[in-house]
């Protein structure tokens, strides 16, 4: 069965926000941003744009009628400014028109004056005056103090990490219908309905029951619209509850790039010591999140940084501490990894700090510390179906990692202008929200009287197939055709209460509960058969379409059997509720099992830099990753191919740069740049590991959406290989995003880069 959507994408035909049609007497709204980063904010004079033709209505804070509060984890973000501003680009008034022209036009006569008040961009500068979004985290396990004593290689370094613009394809937006009885409708482009829906009503001071939220499909979220589309929908809505018509929202791209947040830059302190034997003993990491001007996800993402401090290592002695900082940028948010690629990119930093003063190679260290079965993480649960190892060695062994090391050591022995670069990146990714309540989901399932199926669920489809495994869940639950289903949009009064689409989690919490809604039909369908038939419940199957006994044909079909049950008043409807098993954390003492199970893999990248011109050019990156037994292997590759390539792009090309007065300077795609066709790999190789999948997998197909977004820290490591051959014992500071200019002031001794990393005294 082939992903469902690509041949309606590529003819157009797949409705997305934007194709809507368009319903008369529809208002278009424009937003108006704050001018500065951080101030007072004295006046807001909209006289002059009301004054224009086609304005109809400017609304600012005093509009609001309920509270005027989307924060999420911590209240503390208006939905638009009131009293102060806190970041550039943050919504201080709507502007609504006749045409979505007029509205852009009208936004340069509004006047926003504000006095302007000192600015933070840096994490460490917040964290020195305290401005910290919530306390900071530690997890720990064993004594690092007592450890350092223990070991005999210390070394400790600094390593940084860059922000991440989501880029989604279709940017953020919301459209939005008054109903009567004074509520609102509207479809918005967001992963969580339900959080739309909350804050609407909270906004507008309604109940959740007053408001609907219609999701078909998304142009992509990546994180960026787990929280981050409640702004832009609330906003439609207010326009809508307001004026009584309907309003459409739709950011241009500069805009979205202005003012959402996005991936979260780290700055971070590392520590790290080995005994003799090259087995790590103790790590210390000290994560400073810059979290822009308000909590959003945060502290969620914050505490998945120290979930995966040691990524796919085991070390008994671990101290991880960190600390979420509020600057003055647009509030971060959740990215595909939420945190995650973040605390992976240090510890993999402290492993090559530690390789290069030994002179050995980092990946004899890599290996001799991945995770083993039972093996206790920092926050206490142990591995249960531990791949590490496996897909070390398979990826070792199938791609020929002793050859290609030789073959790189050949090239760059040969050439100067060209060097060659190698990195293995091993990955262990735990699913599940870390809010363990976050793990539910609900799906209804109706079977219509000619045996075709509508099934309704939690789960926003947004390029990532889950529609598709959906179906394939239903099909085979009820052992009919694809065909026969259909997977509805998402919707709030359908299916209530949702958790949003993310943390991978979604095909297998809307998946499992589909399936249980399936068998329940399942079951209740074949009673009715055993009954009819005077045949024996048990040993009843449905295949195609077929009610077979004991495996031979019964006299009667899948369409015959629903009649049957319509006319004998058996409900041919079911709902069902799924809670992931065995999971729990207690956020006091930081300790539970809080994931479902794993994911691992590895990855293999060789990479080419030119050395005049500090370009580089991605040989292959080969992949061996654990998708259990995969329910979609074609949409599941797909995940591999854009997550890697996703993740490449944060570590090598893509450069948010912000000025001091916190204003974007890479606010376009002139100036911002992603993997294209010719900066991704040349080769991307993908094996699916021989693994058993695990039972809360849905069908034992693991989760597939975040996992390889963290195999694109290999490509930063295999460009400082290449790098190093070509300076061999420089020491090179721990930095991504590696873009071209960087590589060119690394290559040269007199580049102002100073060292991030040495050995230190073992005590
Ligand atoms: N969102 C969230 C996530 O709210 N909690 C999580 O643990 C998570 N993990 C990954 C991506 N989004
Ligand atoms: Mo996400 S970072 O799973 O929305």
């Amino acid at each position: 069965m082939n992903h469902l959507d690509p041949a309606r994408h590529v003819r157009g035909e797949s409705q997305y926000l934007d194709d809507i049609l368009v319903q008369q007497g529809t208002l278009y709204a424009a937003v108006v941003e704050s001018p500065v980063a951080h101030g007072k904010l004295l006046n807001i004079d909209f006289e002059a744009a009301l004054q224009l033709p086609g304005v109809v209505r400017v609304l600012t804070a005093q509009d609001i009628p309920g509270e005027n509060q989307i924060g999420g984890i911590v209240p503390d973000e208006p939905l638009l400014a009131e009293g102060h501003v806190h970041f550039r680009g943050q919504p201080v008034a709507l502007v609504l028109a006749e045409t979505e022209h007029q509205a852009h036009a009208a936004l340069g006569h509004v006047r926003v004056e504000v006095s302007p008040l000192p600015i933070i961009t840096d994490p460490r500068v917040a964290a020195a005056q305290n401005e910290l979004i919530v306390p900071p985290r530690t997890f720990q396990i064993g004594d690092t103090q007592a450890a350092w004593a223990q070991c005999a290689h210390v070394f400790e370094g600094v390593a940084e990490s860059g922000g991440q613009e989501h880029l989604y394809i279709e940017t953020q937006g919301a459209y939005a219908f008054p109903t009567e009885m004074g509520g609102v409708r509207m479809v918005s482009s967001t992963q969580g309905p339900t959080a739309v829906q909350r804050h609407t009503a909270r906004v507008l001071g309604i109940g959740m029951h007053q408001v609907e939220v219609d999701v078909t499909r998304l142009g992509g979220g990546f994180g960026g619209k787990e929280d981050q589309a409640t702004t832009w929908g609330a906003l439609a809505a207010l326009g809508a509850f307001v004026v009584r018509r309907p309003v459409k929202l739709v950011l241009d791209r500069m805009a979205d790039m202005r003012m959402t947040g996005k991936r979260h830059p780290y700055s971070s302190d590392f520590k790290i010591g080995l005994d003799k034997n090259l087995k790590l003993v103790a790590y210390e990491a000290t994560f400073y999140q810059n979290a822009g001007a308000a909590a959003d996800l945060s502290p969620a993402v914050l505490e998945r940084t120290l979930f995966h401090a040691t990524n796919s290592y085991f070390v008994p002695n671990v101290t991880a501490t960190a600390y979420s900082c509020r600057t003055n940028l647009p509030p971060n948010t959740a990215f595909r990894g939420f945190g995650g690629p973040q605390g992976m990119f240090v510890i993999e930093s402290a492993l090559t700090c530690a390789a290069e003063q030994l002179g050995v190679p980092v990946a004899e260290l890599q290996r001799r510390n991945l995770l083993r079965e039972g093996d206790v993480l920092p926050y206490r649960q142990p591995t249960e179906g531990c791949h590490a190892e496996q897909a070390w060695d398979t990826t070792a062994s199938l791609y020929n990692l002793p050859s290609l090391r030789a073959e790189v050591e050949a090239f760059n022995a040969q050439n100067k202008q060209f060097k060659k670069g190698l990195s293995v990146m091993p990955i262990c990714f735990g699913i599940s929200f870390t809010k363990t309540p976050m793990n539910q989901a609900r799906a209804l399932v109706h079977i219509y009287t000619d045996g075709s199926v509508g099934v309704s669920t939690g789960a926003v489809e947004m390029g990532q197939g889950v529609n598709t495994k959906i179906m394939q869940v239903a099909a085979r639950t009820l052992g009919i055709s694809p065909e026969r289903v259909k997977v509805e949009s998402t919707n709030t009064t359908r299916v209530a209460n949702t958790s949003p689409s993310a943390a991978s989690a979604t095909a297998d919490l809307n998946g499992k509960a589909t399936e249980m809604a399936c068998l329940a039909l399942r079951e209740r369908l074949l009673r009715l058969a055993a009954t009819d038939l005077q045949m024996d419940y048990e040993g009843l199957t449905i295949e195609g379409e077929q009610v077979l006994a004991a495996g031979t044909p019964a006299d009667t079909t899948w369409e015959k059997l629903v009649s049957a049950a319509y006319w004998q008043r058996v409900s041919l409807t079911e709902n069902a509720h799924y809670a992931t098993p065995g999971i729990h954390f207690d956020a006091q003492t930081n300790q539970g099992h809080p994931f479902a199970y794993h994911v691992y893999g590895t990855a293999l990248t060789t990479v080419t830099v030119d050395c005049l011109r500090g370009t580089y050019t991605f040989d292959a990156v080969q992949i061996a990753h654990d998708f259990g037994q995969s329910l979609h292997p074609q949409i599941d590759r797909g995940q591999i191919e854009g997550g890697l390539v996703q993740g490449l792009g944060w570590m090598t090309l893509e450069e948010l740069v912000f000025n001091d007065e916190g204003r974007l300077l890479s606010n376009s795609l002139n100036s911002y740049k992603i993997p294209d066709l010719y900066s991704a790999p040349k080769v991307i190789d993908v094996h699916f590991l021989d693994t058993p999948g695990h039972p809360n997998a849905i069908m034992r197909s693991k989760a597939v959406g975040e996992p390889p977004l963290m195999y694109g820290i290999g490509a930063y490591f295999a460009v400082r290989d290449a790098i190093r051959s070509f300076r061999p014992g420089a020491s090179l500071p721990f930095s991504a995003p590696i873009t071209p200019e960087k590589v060119l002031l690394s290559l040269y001794p007199d580049a102002l880069l100073t060292p991030a990393c040495a050995s230190t005294t073992v005590t």
